[in-house]
């Protein structure tokens, strides 16, 4: 008892002396039973091995069960065993408490940290041809979270092609290259996978970051840019072998360190957009050997060498707020960012490097995941947002929010499709995640609710090339994508998925559907 005492208040006072303390304990000792028990597959620094690294910007994102029960009952269908014969319910506390403590340090990871761990596929071999006979440009992919796998979907016939394994904890969209031969797909452990759809084969993987958000890849599909949270920087591989071109330091223009919240390609700009988490300010990236040839305005500067040797020149554009969460308009010259308090949006012209307009977006937009169409002699953009149940409808000629269409609660991911007369949001959150909504285009109202499994979320939606069919996401552990007939509503199909998440279609992906995020 008196233990327990000394134990719960010093963690709660002193948290670093708590774990001293823990340590010491002749109970429980939590870095001992991490390197007796943890270390071999997580690594001696937590950053992770054969299974994902442990530290709390890994762990925090981690949706499913907690924890303590992970440790205590393993993890089904993974080499996640079960410790609760070898720990005694105290050793699982403190050791849950310990994961949970930040790295005292973070190690270096530059080019030749990420270049040892690069993996190439020696049984690698490009098939000149699909070795399949589906309709190239309409694979759908699925990224399946309940074992970390893809799906290689044929987008006619809905016949698994391939299932491979991904990297732990993929997130983001995967990225195609403009031909829609290759896949790139990021983990949050900072790993970046290249697979071969032509062949069914990875081609290799590269440990980019040790704590990553997202990739993008350049319009002519040469370059990948890895956003990364740890350590504070910026990777740019080559798409051909996945090796290092340059890793970016990031530091605000005082000197701040920040991470990168995520990195967006601008295919007309030639350049990478990234949103800093810990700075107030929008950077881009070019990756042509000359700066590009639209005119700048006079605050166009550019870090580092003269911009003709330099391949990857930066220029750094200071904002009112911090910025999270971007969208594009068609042209790429605007930027509408999410603020960071969630309680409204910027534009900023990316042309003169000034913000032109204030959003009126309460209630944490998730732009992220927004879309556009045509509306009456204009275009909207539509976003869900985070903390209400709420869809903001914008016109991006006047940046005046048109609509707010009340939902069930708040949403996480849209999608449409150009021929399709329909959005399609979820309920991401709250007791109604298992609805979906279709809203009409044109009258701005929910036509219908789709609740296709009582009590299971139910989420994320992508078209097929021709937008005849949507497809849906159960997202469970036993879950599956139901196909709808787009234009009917109705259900088509069901394929059984294990905790099915995001859904990419070729097609859609490299033409940027405006349905589709980008
Ligand atoms: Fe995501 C895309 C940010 C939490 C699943 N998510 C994105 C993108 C961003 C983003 C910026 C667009 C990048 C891209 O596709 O290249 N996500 C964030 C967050 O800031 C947030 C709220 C918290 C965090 O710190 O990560 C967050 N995201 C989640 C989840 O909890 C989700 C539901 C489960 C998971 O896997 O982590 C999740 N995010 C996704 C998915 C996409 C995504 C499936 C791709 C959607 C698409 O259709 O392209």
């Amino acid at each position: 008892m008196t233990r327990f005492i000394v134990s719960l208040s010093t963690r709660i006072l002193f948290p670093a002396l708590s774990l001293a303390l823990m340590a010491s304990s002749p109970m429980a000792d939590p870095v001992q039973d991490y390197a007796d028990n943890c270390q071999e597959c997580h690594g001696a620094e937590r950053l992770g091995g054969l299974g994902p690294a442990l530290i709390p910007q890994t762990l925090g994102r981690m949706r499913g069960p907690n924890l303590v029960s992970v440790i205590r009952e393993g993890r089904t269908a993974t080499q996640m065993p079960a410790f609760k014969e070898i720990l005694s319910e105290q050793q699982i506390e403190e050791l849950t408490a310990y994961l949970k403590q930040p790295l005292a340090d973070i190690p270096p990871w530059g080019e030749a940290e990420i270049m040892a761990s690069r993996l190439l596929n020696e049984e690698y071999k490009p098939a000149d041809n699909p070795v399949w006979s589906s309709d190239p440009m309409n694979i759908t992919l699925v990224v399946e979270t309940g074992d970390h796998h893809v799906s290689v979907l044929d987008g006619d016939t809905f016949e698994t092609l391939d299932r491979f394994a991904t990297p732990f904890a993929v997130h983001g969209g995967p990225k195609f290259s403009p031909d829609g031969r290759y896949v790139y797909i990021m983990s949050r452990d900072g790993w970046v996978q290249k697979y071969d759809l032509y062949s069914l084969q990875e081609v290799g993987r590269v440990r980019a970051g040790l704590n990553s958000r997202n990739i993008a890849i350049s319009h002519d599909g040469t370059w990948l840019a890895v956003a990364n949270y740890l350590p504070n920087s910026l990777t740019i591989l080559s798409t051909e072998d996945l090796s290092v071109a340059k890793v970016q330091e990031v530091k605000g223009k005082d000197g701040t360190p920040s991470r990168i919240s995520a990195v967006y390609q601008a295919p007309p700009r030639k350049s990478f957009v990234l949103a800093l988490k810990d700075v107030p300010e929008i950077w881009e990236v070019f990756y042509g050997p000359n700066p590009p040839h639209f005119g700048f305005a006079h605050d166009w500067r550019v870090e580092g060498p003269a911009p003709h040797t330099n391949p990857f020149p930066i220029r750094k554009i200071t904002t009112p707020d911090y910025l999270d969460d971007f969208f594009f308009d068609q042209s790429y010259e605007y930027v509408m960012g999410a603020s960071r308090g969630g309680e409204g949006g910027q534009v900023i012209d990316l042309v003169i490097g000034q913000k032109t307009a204030d959003l009126d977006l309460p209630g944490m937009p998730h732009l992220g995941s927004g879309i556009t169409w045509t509306y009456g002699d204009t275009t909207v953009m539509a976003t869900p947002h985070l903390k209400d149940g709420t869809v903001s409808v914008i016109d991006m000629n006047t940046w005046k929010t048109i609509k707010r269409i009340d939902t069930l609660g708040p949403g996480f991911f849209m999608r449409s499709h150009e021929n399709s007369p329909y959005v399609w949001v979820d309920v991401f959150f709250g007791p109604n995640r298992d609805v979906m909504h279709v809203i009409d285009k044109e009258s701005l109202e929910i036509v219908k609710t789709l609740r296709p499994v009582e009590d299971a979320t139910v989420a994320h939606v992508e078209f097929t090339r021709d937008g005849r069919y949507a497809l849906v996401s159960v997202w469970e552990d036993d879950g599956a994508v139901i196909v709808y007939d787009a234009k009917t509503l109705e259900e088509v199909r069901r394929l059984p998925m294990r905790k099915p998440s995001g859904k990419y279609n070729v097609w859609n992906k490299i033409t940027f559907s405006e349905g589709t995020s980008h």
